[in-house]
């Protein structure tokens, strides 16, 4: 058994869950915030025998889209004055960065 771990944006959370679902596989949602931007995404936990990885993975990607977002990252003005002012960097966010982690046991009590 494989365990995917997937953490998507949140625009593409709701349609990604629905998918899976109704593709009859189990799925745990998480709230999780991305140390980069520092904003929310979702973590989706996805338990599948190693059969049904490549399914769950292309429909992951068919779902989540790749978008444009920007961040504030503070610039130094010159060199060592010490002033540091809000300098906008676009970044490319998306559609899902994956993790597939072998399951060493799957117990459900
Ligand atoms: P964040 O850490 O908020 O990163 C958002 C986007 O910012 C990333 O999109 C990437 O395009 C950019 N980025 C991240 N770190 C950067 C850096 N040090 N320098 C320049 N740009 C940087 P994605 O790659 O699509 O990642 C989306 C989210 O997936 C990330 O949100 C983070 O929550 C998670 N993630 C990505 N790679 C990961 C990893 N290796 N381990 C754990 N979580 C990861």
């Amino acid at each position: 058994m494989k365990l995917i771990i997937a953490i998507v944006q949140d625009d593409d959370a709701g349609d990604v869950l629905d998918v899976l679902t109704e593709g009859g596989f189990r799925v745990t949602k998480l709230a999780t915030t991305g140390g980069f931007l520092k904003s929310g995404n979702t973590t989706l936990m996805i338990g599948v025998e190693e059969e049904n990885v490549k399914k769950v993975l292309d429909m992951i990607e068919e779902t989540c889209r790749v978008r444009q977002q920007v961040v504030t990252s503070p610039s130094p003005i010159a060199g060592s004055t010490g002033v540091y002012v809000p300098y906008p960097v676009e970044v490319e966010v998306g559609g899902a960065t994956i993790f597939v982690v072998d399951v060493d046991q799957f117990i459900k009590i």
